[in-house]
């Protein structure tokens, strides 16, 4: 076996000067390790000292501040992992049955070192169950860190760990917003085969979950092709997002007042739904909330159409700007839902930089 160090290099300056030549080294042993119960709790432990790592490496040198700090994890692990995860989501249905108590999280979009601080605050399995409503790559620096920390989850803790799929869980997607260039940065020639090796399993990942038979959780939003939730694992799973039809809307629709029930989305992709729409789909399947992602909001929630909707988005200050707080839904046994909120770590950006440039009122 690795030890730990080399299994789990950093990468900058530093850990590569000390470690030089011996990252070619491979250990095949690591392989059948993965699946190991005490190597995954190590893993996922070392995985979580993330943050506390990053802030020592910038006390250090402080001129690497700027710089997206990544952990060095060997193709072998992600390859592993990937495999491993991928066998698991299959015999999943595409409607995840879930009990209550559950934490839900939003879009995470490669924002890792806040999905830590959530998870210090959510704690981990087996003290609570945890469900991610996808979007878990692109945009942030750390999409390849995100990926593996749920694989590992999940592998380690596969009935308490859940995961659904988000519209970026998509080849065709990842490969123009972030993730594939992620991987071609961090392994070079091995780029695109680690890129593809986890949309493989990304394109595995089940679509829906429902909460006690009450709460319907999917990424984007509701169908108007989908006449029973039954249906939904009837889909085709392994392949990448068609542009129209249950799977698109699942993945892509958004919640909108307006008049028409469904109508053109903004974004060139599904529909816009309204709250009749919304109303009639709740009715239609005895159920009593609808909660998504997909859509950065403010306060990290928001509710539409009187609480029968919520959005929950989990990437506080969204790419770096946005401003938002990230937030976290708990259900509770009652069904109850309450909201752990994080503001971003840095402060907003100024929006003006002098008096002058302020704007007429
Ligand atoms: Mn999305």
């Amino acid at each position: 076996m690795f030890s730990k160090k080399q299994l789990f290099k950093k990468e900058g300056k530093e850990a590569k000067n000390k470690e030089g030549g011996k990252s070619s080294t491979r250990n095949k042993s690591s392989k059948n390790g993965t699946s190991d119960v005490s190597y995954l709790n190590n893993f996922i432990k070392y995985l979580l000292t993330f943050n506390k790592q990053h802030q020592e490496i910038k006390l250090q040198n402080p001129e690497v501040a700027g710089l997206p700090f990544r952990f060095n994890i060997s193709p072998n692990i992600i390859e592993s992992l990937s495999k491993k995860c991928k066998s698991i989501l299959q015999k999943e249905p595409n409607l995840l049955k879930i009990s209550a108590p559950v934490h839900v999280f939003g879009d995470i979009h490669g924002q890792f070192s806040d999905m830590i601080r959530f998870l210090e605050m959510t704690r981990l399995p087996p003290e609570t169950k945890l469900l991610f409503l996808g979007d878990y790559v692109d945009r942030g620096n750390n999409s390849i860190e995100v990926v593996i920390l749920l694989f590992a989850l999940k592998i380690r803790f596969p009935n308490q760990v859940f995961m659904i799929r988000g519209n970026h869980e998509c080849a065709n997607l990842n490969d123009n917003y972030g993730f594939r260039e992620e991987c071609a940065e961090r392994y070079k020639g091995e780029g695109d085969s680690i890129w593809s090796m986890i949309n493989d399993t990304l394109h595995h990942l089940p679509l829906c979950a429902l909460i006690n038979e009450q709460i319907f959780c999917t990424h984007g939003g509701i169908s108007p092709s989908l006449n029973s939730l039954e249906e939904i694992n009837n889909i085709q799973r392994g392949t990448t997002i068609p542009d129209e039809g249950v799977l698109c809307d699942l993945t892509w629709a958004d919640p909108k007042k307006q008049s028409k029930n469904w109508a053109d989305n903004d974004r060139g992709v599904s529909f816009t739904f309204s709250e009749k729409a919304l109303d009639e789909f709740i009715k239609k399947h005895n159920i009593q909330l609808v909660c998504r992602a997909h859509q950065v909001v403010d306060n990290g929630y928001r509710f539409f159409d009187e609480n029968k909707l919520v959005t929950v988005f989990s990437a506080p200050n969204y790419c770096g700007e946005v401003g938002n707080n990230g937030s976290v839904m708990l259900v509770n046994e009652e069904l109850e839902c309450s909201f752990i909120v994080m503001k971003p770590v840095r402060k907003m950006r100024k929006r003006f930089t002098s008096l002058s440039t302020l704007p007429q009122e």
